[in-house]
This record gives structure tokens, sequence and C-alpha cells, in this order.
């Protein structure tokens, strides 16, 4: 299904004045508003294409219904998203969960509904059918070689996939690691993931990107392979100017500076692509800015800090990518409060006053700091927001207008009740 263009007008009519009142509030207390807001335009954020489904833990899931039956409809459901919030202009997808034959056929309806391919995503962390080895010790680490080699070639596939679908960069997450002492040799180990990484990286076309993503536990639970930003960085380093770390927020230990990372990683030139959700305790793939908002802006702050330190284009340079999962919520209203928060962190860390801090920093003024921080944190940034989104053809509320349309209402009438997207 499609939302048309009446609806969303008819919608946006009647919050016009509300919003108008509450942006001309903004704009008269943020004189840089419209410098933002065309960067808002720009700022585009991939959905993952696994996550448009009911997520579930080991202990059962609990299907919402209406969730999408193949590749095509996980496209037109990113497409309702971004039709809304016009800041959701990418998809990311993983395979073999979104294998297809029709390239042309789902370019063409991914054009239609405005979204580029953005990073493509390899599985070699669960065995498929048919395949002549597991990958129950590892993948690209495997003792075994031969194990290797299939893994190797699943990354090389997926690129070859990616290249018909016009997408331009390959991230690796790999479960590879050990549940107990003495398990691996975690030299060994390196080496071997290493090596293998090195073939992937040699099959990556002229203009492609590499993105090792690390994550500190889970399935694994005494080591992982890529366990964190340092593991990925020896990687990335090691294999060239093509590779990069990819941060998946829910990937650190508890407490972990995430920001100080990204300042770091951007520094060295080596942050490729985020993973954006939220968490308390582990990867706990929560909506994004649902638990530590905080944090979130003060992610961007550093991402923009840094960015703007190397020339990087905020929109293009880097992979902004969603990875969330949704045990009780509906997915697409999930999507769209985490493309919600997202934007609203980039836009309050756009509000900080960079020049006043570095002077604060200069000076050691650490209360100073920490005001000209908060006082942008605690900046109403929702009328900024809204006001992009409605230049660029999108919704005023786009979760409520999702309700009053009985989207997913439509969406169970047209697929089932009992319909399960392929994803975790
Ligand atoms: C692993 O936890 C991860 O973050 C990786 O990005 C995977 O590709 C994704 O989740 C889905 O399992
Ligand atoms: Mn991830």
């Amino acid at each position: 299904m499609e939302i048309e263009k009446y609806q969303i007008d008819a919608h946006n009519q009647e919050l016009e004045t509300e919003h108008q009142r509450r942006f001309d509030f903004a704009a008269a207390e943020n004189p840089q508003v419209e410098n933002i807001i065309s960067k808002l335009i720009q700022f585009q954020i991939g959905i993952p294409s696994w996550a448009l489904g009911t997520g579930g833990t080991r202990f059962g899931r609990f299907s919402g219904g209406g969730e999408p039956r193949s590749l095509e409809e996980k496209i037109e459901d990113i497409g309702l998203i971004h039709q809304l919030n016009q800041s959701s202009g990418a998809v990311s997808l993983h395979i073999p969960w979104d294998k297809t034959e029709d390239y042309e056929g789902v370019k063409r309806l991914a054009n239609h509904h405005g979204l580029r391919f953005d990073a493509m995503n390899s599985n070699t962390f669960q065995d498929q059918p048919g395949q002549a080895h597991s990958y129950k010790f590892g993948s690209l680490q495997h003792v075994n070689k031969a194990v290797r080699k299939q893994a190797i070639a699943h990354n090389i596939e997926v690129i070859r996939q990616g290249v018909a679908f016009g997408s331009d960069a390959l991230t690796v997450w790999l479960a590879d690691g050990s549940c107990f002492p003495g398990q691996l040799n975690f030299r060994k180990a390196f080496q071997n993931t290493l090596e293998s990484l090195e073939e992937i990286y040699a099959a990556l076309p002229e203009k492609w990107k590499l993105f090792v993503e690390y994550k500190a536990f889970e399935p694994n639970f005494y080591s992982t392979t890529v366990g964190d930003w340092g593991q990925s960085l020896l990687f990335a380093n090691k294999l060239g100017p093509k590779a990069y770390t990819l941060v998946d927020l829910g990937h650190h230990l508890p407490n972990a500076n995430i920001e100080q990372i990204v300042s770091l990683l951007l520094m060295e030139g080596k942050l490729g692509g985020f993973h954006f959700n939220d968490s308390k305790y582990g990867d706990d793939d929560l909506t994004a800015g649902s638990m530590k908002p905080y944090q979130l802006f003060l992610i961007f702050n550093e991402l923009i800090e840094g960015m703007d330190a190397k020339g990087i284009d905020h929109a293009t340079g880097l992979g902004w990518m969603i990875d969330a999962s949704h045990n009780v919520k509906d997915p697409l209203e999930d999507l769209l409060q985490s493309v919600e928060a997202i934007m609203l962190a980039y836009t309050q860390a756009l509000l900080v006053d960079k020049e006043a801090l570095a002077v604060a920093q200069q000076e050691n003024d650490t209360v100073k700091c920490q005001e000209i921080l908060q006082y942008a944190f605690r900046t109403d940034a929702r009328a900024i927001v809204q006001e992009a989104r409605l230049r660029s053809g999108g919704a005023a509320k786009p979760l409520a207008l999702y309700r009053t349309l009985k989207v997913r209402e439509k969406l169970i009438a047209a697929r089932g009740a009992k319909t399960i997207a392929t994803g975790l």
C-alpha cells in the first residue's frame, strides 16, 4: 500500500497553525535554523530489511501481523516510512534473507519509493540449508580452511549481488569467537580472519567500502574475534584504505564511552558506518534514543565535530543505518520513532555553539563546557525537524498519521495476520 499525497496534505493542513507557531519560536531562538534545515533534508537513514518484522528472543516471538512476506513487501514498508518522514531514503539488505533473482525489478521498486541501497550484509552466523560446512565454530576464523573458503565465497557473492543493486559497501559482522577459555588460539583466529578478510577485500569493486563491525559478546560468551573497536581498527588498518570500522551502538560493554570511540575513529579516517539502536543491558536493539538520548546527542556532537574537522559531508560521508529489533512494538512505528530520535539528536548537536565550546575547553572552564552542551541538548528541536520534513513533502507527525490512516490494519488485511518476515 501507499499513502496518497492528499492524505498527507490534509494532515499537514490540520496541524499548520500549531506548527507555524512553534517553528517561528524555534527560528527566532536559533539564527542558524535555515542552515540546519538544509542539512536535515539531506540526511537520510538506512532502514535494515531485517527489522520490518517482529523480532524475538530465544524465549519466543510474538508476531504482530501484516509482516512483509517478500523483499518487495519489505521495500514497500520502507517506502511507507520514507513517505511519512522523508528521512529514511535507503535500505540495507541482508543476504541470504533477502535473496532474489529479480535485481532490476527490486531496483525499480526501490527507485519508485525514492530509496537507494546502503551497505549489504553477509550472514555467516547461521547455517543455510544444503550448506557443505557448518559455522558452529566460526566462519572466517575457522580452523578448517574449507569452512573459511565457504564463508569467503559467500561474502564475495554478497558483493556481486550488491553490485547488481547499486550498493557500494559490504558490512561484515562475524559471530566468530569462543564460548570457553582454551577453546580458541586467539592469534590463529585473528590471522585466519585477517587472511579471509583480505580475500574479500581483494574482491571489492573500485568505489566500494568494507565495514568491519565489532561486537563485545553474543552469540559467543568468552571471546569475540572482532570484539571491540581496537580489534576492528586493527583489521581495517591491515586491510587498506577501503576498509573501515562500523559502530553498532549496542555492541559495547556497559558504560563504554562511545562518543570518544567515534571521535578517535574519525580522527584516524576509519569510521565507515553506524548502526543506531539503544540498550540498557547488552545488545538490546531497542528504539534509538529510548534509553540514553543524551548519549545519542553526545555521539552526534563528536560525529559533527570530527566530520567538520575533516571536511566530511554529513549526509554522504558515512553509512547511517538503524539496526534494531522490536519484540513488543509495531516494527514500522518503532522505526518511525528511531528515525525521529536520530534526527532530533543530529539537530541538537548542530545547535551546539562550537566556537564557544572550543574557547571554554581551552580555558578549562568545565562548567561552561557542560552549560554549552546541555543548552543545545535541552533545546526543543522538534519544530525544526518537522519543518525540514514538511519542506521535503513528509507528514507533520508521521506516527500520528500512520495511526490515523490505520496502516498496520491495512497491511494485516492485505497480507494476513500470521505472516513472518525473514530476519532474526
Ligand atoms: C549482530 O548483532 C548485528 O548487529 C549485525 O549487524 C547483524 O548483521 C545484525 O545484527 C542482524 O543479525
Ligand atoms: Mn549491527
